[in-house]
């Protein structure tokens, strides 16, 4: 549609200030706002008088005017009583990012509704609406120069995209926009980062690997899956407790029958060396005499239904509940508080579910537009349209205070279903109620690609598929590629045959296995990666095409993908993936190119000019696992290679007044020796000198060297 030729009269309607159409125009206001970022602002809203915004970490403050020869400037009109920016892209230009949403990657020709909805089961068709919202697009155009596009607001919107147009209407008021125009989409990742901020250095153990099933009851059974994993010396790091532990599925309660003594069930996954997630959901029982309901309702902290004083009431798990108003900070504080007793049971970590919010037996399976929020530091008191986007958010900004509060010295890891852009500022996320089928196996790339590029690093989908049951085949192919997600879960759907990786056969567990072991010696690489995400933003699962922005035969690639920059992974059942040229296969784990797994296993190879860390296979990662160090090294053509490693305590905040290490090594080529030493440190974490073998990989095959101190320099003849 060509908005200019909308009629330029504009027409007041009697409701409100509803204008009936308004012609496109430019913005009333645009400045600079540093980063490479720039205000825009349509009529009505004053740069000095801004709209408190959820998504973004200040309010941003205007330095100058718009840098002369801007290019991208977008238009702004108001349209039966709706909000439009169109944004005009540059030919050429592939779009990116929009959060959670079902494949493609690439977004050009796409149409997302922005309205968290609990659609379990959502295929490419249905997937145009999910759990989460990110009004944000990233473009990049063909000489590899990016740029970003977010629209600050919280009601319901759709983003249609062409090749040449973005196309935002959202439900709501008019809106700030802000544009980002950098060299690269790296350096778009790093001004988003500067926007709406980035996760927290999540705890080391949250980076193994995570069994969960709806539900592991009672907790016998708990023991007896933590037990499994260690005498089949598969590795595991976290069991996940699901609803069913719950008294009646009242939230912050254990059934006295299933789950007497839950700090006795965490003490034993401690010891045996796990860590323990438990659900959270945010409906309250609306039963009298049930602590929660009443400590809710004396200190009046539910949402307020339309019409009337009363609380909403939206049917769940338990019966009618209701639902805490997490826009006020009072309520915030109140929901934060929950958690002291429940923290104190030696729980470790909070999984945030049904928060879109989920009501059954309602037509939109939300609760109404209507229903009342009272707001508070800023934000206003409005209706559940503006703010519904952000209830899950809310909810696990509360939580994260909640559970910081009551472990101070511990990083906490929460989990949640729902979200908006700058969720992983309080949580990481999953993509759903997925299905054991291979199109969502598939589809589980583009979507964690996707969520990265806006702004959550971590994140993967349920492995082997939650809803239905999966083939020992699917299966193996699934836990090979999960193995390397930022997130890596493997649950299970209640009524579904059990999917831990023993259940399937000798051959899925022996994959299963491999793939996990292989994620384990890259846990020091991994975990740099989500140091650096924590500083600047940078997604840990990135799509290929920042290997060579400029490469446009890599823009539509989204069956392989990069962990870091300097890792490619490609699935087995990957058909013709469009790659770098010149990165070099290499090994992780002996064995892994043997039956069975190389049937199942996906390939791996190095960025020509990468230093990457390995540790040694653990179980856990309370482990020691730098018993060697393994440094790999894939030099470039001149024989150089760079690359870092991250250490700290892997929990707690003594990295934050320098108790870590950050170790940049180097190696360039000597004659026939390839030396590697270390360049930098950083941090104040003392290393004692240890065993380091360096592998240097080739595509003319592999060479040794080992140091039993790896403080020194290492050489390793070619
Ligand atoms: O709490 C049960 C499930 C959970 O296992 C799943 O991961 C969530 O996405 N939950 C949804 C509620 C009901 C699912 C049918």
């Amino acid at each position: 549609m060509n908005f200019r030729s909308l009629p330029s009269i504009r027409c007041l309607l009697a409701v409100g200030c509803l204008w009936a159409t308004l012609p496109a125009g430019a913005a009333s206001f645009s400045g600079e706002i540093g980063d490479g970022a720039a205000l825009f602002l349509p009529e009505g809203i004053a740069p000095d008088k801004l709209p408190t915004s959820v998504a973004l970490v200040e309010t941003p403050k205007v330095r100058g005017p718009l840098p002369a020869g801007w290019p991208l400037k977008p238009q702004f009109s108001q349209t039966e009583g709706k909000s439009r920016v169109t944004l005009a892209v540059p030919a050429g230009t592939s779009l990116y990012g929009e959060g959670e949403v079902t494949g493609p990657l690439l977004r050009n020709g796409t149409d997302t509704v922005l309205w968290n909805t609990d659609n379990g089961g959502y295929t490419r068709d249905r997937g145009r609406r999910l759990y989460q919202s990110h009004p944000w697009i990233m473009g990049v155009r063909p000489d590899g120069r990016a740029f970003g596009f977010l629209a600050d607001t919280t009601f319901h919107a759709e983003i249609k995209t062409t090749d040449v147009l973005i196309d935002f209407v959202s439900d709501g008021p008019a809106f700030p926009v802000i544009i980002v125009e950098q060299s690269s989409p790296q350096e778009v990742m790093r001004s988003l980062g500067k926007l709406i901020g980035t996760m927290p250095l999540p705890p080391r153990w949250a980076l193994g690997y995570h069994q969960c099933r709806y539900s592991y009851e009672p907790d016998a059974r708990v023991r007896q899956i933590a037990d499994e994993f260690r005498a089949r010396r598969i590795p595991c790091d976290v069991i996940w407790m699901d609803i069913d532990y719950m008294d009646g599925y009242r939230i912050f309660t254990f059934d006295p029958k299933k789950f007497p003594e839950p700090a006795a069930t965490n003490g034993y996954l401690h010891e045996h060396g796990f860590h323990s997630v438990w659900m959270i959901d945010p409906g309250a029982k609306l039963e009298k005499g049930y602590p929660v309901f009443d400590s809710g309702t004396e200190n009046d902290v539910w949402i307020k239904a339309a019409n009337g004083d009363g609380p909403f009431v939206g049917k769940v798990w338990p019966g009618e509940c209701v639902f805490p108003d997490f826009t006020r900070p009072e309520t915030r504080a109140w929901w934060a508080g929950l958690y002291k007793d429940f923290i104190g049971k030696g729980v470790d970590g909070v999984w945030n579910d049904m928060n879109e919010p989920a009501v059954f037996d309602v037509p939109d399976a939300t609760m109404d537009t209507g229903a009342r929020h009272r707001g508070g530091d800023g934000l206003p008191p409005d209706t559940e349209a503006r703010y519904h986007n952000v209830f899950g958010m809310l909810e696990v900004r509360a939580s994260r205070e909640g559970i910081q509060a009551a472990n101070p010295d511990k990083r906490p890891f929460v989990l949640s279903r729902s979200g908006y852009l700058g969720s992983q500022r309080y949580a990481a996320t999953w993509t759903g109620d997925d299905v054991s089928s291979w199109e969502h196996l598939k589809v589980s790339i583009p979507m964690s690609l996707s969520l990265g590029l806006a702004g959550q690093p971590m994140s993967g989908p349920d492995c082997g598929g939650f809803q239905q049951s999966a083939t020992p085949e699917l299966w193996a192919h699934w836990v090979a590629v999960d193995a390397f997600f930022p997130f890596c879960r493997g649950h299970s759907d209640k009524g579904t045959p059990g999917k831990e990786p023993w259940m399937f056969g000798e051959e899925t567990e022996t994959v299963a296995r491999t793939a996990l072991e292989r994620r384990y010696r890259l846990l020091p690489y991994l975990y740099t990666l989500f140091h650096e995400s924590s500083e600047d933003g940078m997604p840990v699962m990135r799509p290929v095409f920042f290997a060579d922005p400029k490469d446009a035969n890599l823009r539509r690639e989204e069956q392989a993908f990069l962990v870091g920059g300097d890792l490619l992974v490609i699935p087995k059942w990957a058909k013709q993936p469009q790659v770098p040229e010149k990165w070099v296969h290499v090994t992780l784990v002996e064995g892994e190119d043997g039956a069975p797994n190389n049937e199942y296993q996906a390939e791996v190879r190095l960025r020509p000019g990468s230093v990457v860390p390995l540790g040694e296979i653990v179980q856990n990662t309370n482990a020691e696992s730098f018993a060697p160090l393994t440094l790999l090294v894939c030099p470039d053509e001149k024989g150089d290679a760079q690359g870092m490693l991250y250490e700290d305590e892997g929990d707690g905040y003594g990295y934050r007044s320098g108790d870590y290490a950050l170790t940049t090594y180097r190696a360039h080529r000597e004659g026939d020796e390839e030396v590697v030493a270390i360049e930098r440190t950083a941090g104040e974490r003392k290393l004692a000198g240890r065993p380091t073998v360096v592998r240097v990989v080739t595509t003319g095959g592999t060479h040794e060297a080992k140091a039993t101190d790896g403080g020194g320099t290492i050489r390793v003849k070619m």
